[in-house]
């Protein structure tokens, strides 16, 4: 008689259990690629994991060895050797022959487990031609091994151990008959248990590769646990606090740990974890953690007074450039969606969103200086999201009013819609804005005067800079907005002239311009429309002529040229001129001085705004020294 006929019938429902996860392995494991493979090393690992988790275990050992077989092994409680009180049997024997026989269910020793799913190590053993599981405890040394789930003899004990001693240690060789590959990724495998050990503070596991010539190995602990996790997370941003927030609530059964720490970045990164299991496509925890967040930093902003009544900032202003890692530890999970790593459990949103309202709101008011760089970052993001919106409505609206009544009541408009040969004039001041109006060609030649000076784009937010009505309107009179709605089509006219005194306010004034159209529009300087226009700096009178003349050397030599009795005065100013001079000195394409800007290196062009108009005082002057002699900057 074989040994498989004098199986008693209580053996059949295991055979059956054990022979259904030979037959449909993707059912327990997900699938029998490398993903499975890796899924059996994970269910192995986690059985060691619930024991540091049960607060006995602190170290796990795992080894892929020569013959390619993988052996873990933990310094937990060891599974139980005792007779099983319903089959009689060693309780490990049925541990790792009977499916779901984990206890993991109904055993309150395991309030939570890791896992795939928690389906247990009986899984492994039915899709592994050999496993050995050895356990250390009460000073003896047990050892038993199985093939295909199937024990290959009795539980035994091989040797004695120190009494203190305890721990599992377990070694399988997956089934290739099973699996399309059986060969380990350390890379995968480590980074899995890296993660393992921030989820899990304190836990050390040791990983060894004996399969090359070289052994390759790595160990992983962090004491800090999650707060170590988003640091390691933010290894590659410059974080805005030094401090993640943390905190660990639990409430029923249910664990809920959240480490925060944002970066001065623009994008979020929050990663959500339940049972140690990555829930890449979220779930009910980590929308949890968003209501909270969102509605916390609004309560904290409004109590700071740093958000204007009725001001809101959106979940994604609060997300913007934040790193976060929830991890739930919790009974009995459900996980949905396309490769079930979304938590279902609607349960959970609103536990996680109370345990994190009260956790976030004690520790930004414990953390004021934490508190304020959120806010910081949050209220920008506000400020930003709003002006894209102004930036649009800008060319939205110009577009709808596209009879150009959309455009600022300062800008006399040209009459002819030829654009390839129309100018736009942006003249400093309201006098000299009155004269260029006077003395232009209306066909051709449209004017917007400034008054004052204009924000220094170089050191204020795209916010602060569109909400600038000088700004907006010269960007409407330009018509091709900024940004990602940039667009060139939409260009009003062929030259962009900026027509400034040639004082220092004049060139102050120019500079400002020239910052906001490199910062805003570059384009338009690439494309060559944007212009100086030059005006003369003397003005040479002989009887009730005048002459302008735009430099020392031209002074000179009209100065001969004329001869007799000469009345050589500086320019003063645009404002000075009346229409016709200023025509003819500025505005005549006949007789006007242009100079056009052009971009010779944007990357030094860059520095050179960033150097001259930026916060760093120190650099800019040691640039101005250096470069006094230069009558212009070439940018
Ligand atoms: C290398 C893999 O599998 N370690 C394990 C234990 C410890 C206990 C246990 C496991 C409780 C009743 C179901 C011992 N003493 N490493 C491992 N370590 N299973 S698996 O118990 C099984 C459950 O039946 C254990 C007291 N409580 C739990």
């Amino acid at each position: 008689m074989s040994k498989e006929d004098n199986y008693a019938a209580k053996d059949i429902k295991v055979l059956e259990g054990l022979e259904a996860v030979r037959k449909r392995p993707g059912m327990y494991i997900g699938s029998t690629d490398k993903y499975g493979l890796h899924h059996c090393v994970y269910e192995v690992v986690d059985n060691s994991v619930d024991e540091h988790m049960a607060g006995v275990g602190s170290e796990i050992r795992i080894t892929i060895n020569k013959d390619g077989s993988m052996t873990v092994e933990d310094d937990g409680r060891g599974m139980p050797v005792d007779l099983h009180p319903v089959y009689k049997r060693p309780a490990i024997e049925i541990i790792v022959t009977k499916l779901h026989a984990g206890g993991k269910f109904d055993n309150k020793a395991y309030a939570v487990s890791g896992g795939l799913h928690g389906v247990g190590i009986s899984v492994v053993s039915a899709l592994s031609k050999k496993m050995t599981a050895e356990v250390r405890k009460n000073g003896k040394i047990y050892s038993q091994s199985y093939t295909i789930g199937v024990p290959i003899a009795d539980l035994k004990v091989i040797g004695s151990c120190g009494k203190d001693e305890h721990g599992t240690k377990v070694t399988f060789m997956p089934d290739d008959s099973i699996f399309t590959t059986l060969d380990f990724d350390y890379k995968t495998l480590a980074t899995r248990f890296r993660e393992t050990c921030f989820l899990n503070a304190g836990l050390k596991i040791s990983f060894s590769d004996l399969r090359g010539d070289k052994i390759r190995s790595d160990s992983f602990c962090y004491e800090g646990g999650l707060v170590e996790f988003v640091k390691w997370l933010n290894k590659t941003r410059k974080a805005i606090h030094q401090k993640p927030i943390y905190f660990k609530r639990e409430e029923n059964g249910t664990v809920a740990e959240v480490a925060i720490q944002y970066a001065d970045s623009y994008n979020e990164n929050i990663q959500g974890f339940v049972n140690t299991i990555n829930t890449i496509e979220g779930g009910t925890h980590v929308v949890g953690l968003k209501t909270a967040l969102t509605r916390v930093i609004n309560d904290y902003g409004a109590k700071k007074g740093s958000l204007k009544k009725g001001q809101k900032l959106m979940g994604n202003d609060v997300r913007e450039g934040i790193t976060a890692v929830i991890s739930v530890k919790m009974q009995d999970p459900q996980f949905e969606g396309q490769t079930k790593t979304k938590l279902g459990n609607g349960e959970i949103k609103g536990i996680v969103d109370s345990m994190a309202s009260a956790a976030l709101t004690d520790f930004l008011e414990e953390n004021p200086a934490v508190g304020k760089a959120i806010l910081n970052k949050a209220s920008a993001a506000l400020k930003a999201r709003e002006a894209a919106k102004r930036a649009k409505d800008l060319v939205r609206r110009k577009n709808a009013l596209s009879v150009g009544s959309g455009l600022p009541g300062k800008l006399a408009d040209c009459s002819s819609k030829k654009k390839e040969n129309t100018e736009l004039y942006i003249v400093e001041g309201d006098s000299a804005g009155g004269t260029a109006k006077g003395g232009r060609d209306r066909e051709t030649q449209a004017i917007l005067p400034l008054r004052g000076k204009i924000l220094n784009v170089e050191k204020s937010s795209p916010a602060r800079a569109l909400s600038s009505e000088m700004i907006s309107n010269m960007i409407t009179a330009i018509g091709t907005s900024v940004g990602d709605s940039f667009d060139i089509k939409k260009l009003r006219y062929n030259k962009i002239i900026i027509m400034t005194d040639a004082d220092v306010d004049g060139q102050h004034i120019k500079a400002l311009m020239l910052t906001l159209f490199f910062r805003y529009v570059p384009q338009l300087i690439e494309a060559g429309h944007i212009f100086v226009a030059v005006a003369p700096f003397y003005k040479i009178k002989k009887g009730t002529k005048d002459y302008y003349v735009y430099n020392n050397e031209e002074l000179e030599k009209k100065s001969a040229e004329l001869g007799g009795k000469l009345e050589i005065g500086r320019f003063k100013g645009l404002g000075e001129m009346n229409d016709e001079q200023l025509w003819d000195t500025t505005m005549n394409p006949k007789t006007r001085r242009l100079k056009q800007v052009s971009i010779s290196d944007a990357v030094e062009a860059d520095e050179t705004f960033s150097l001259l108009m930026g916060d760093a005082v120190a650099p800019r002057r040691a640039f101005i020294e250096e470069n006094a002699d230069k009558a212009e900057v070439d940018l």
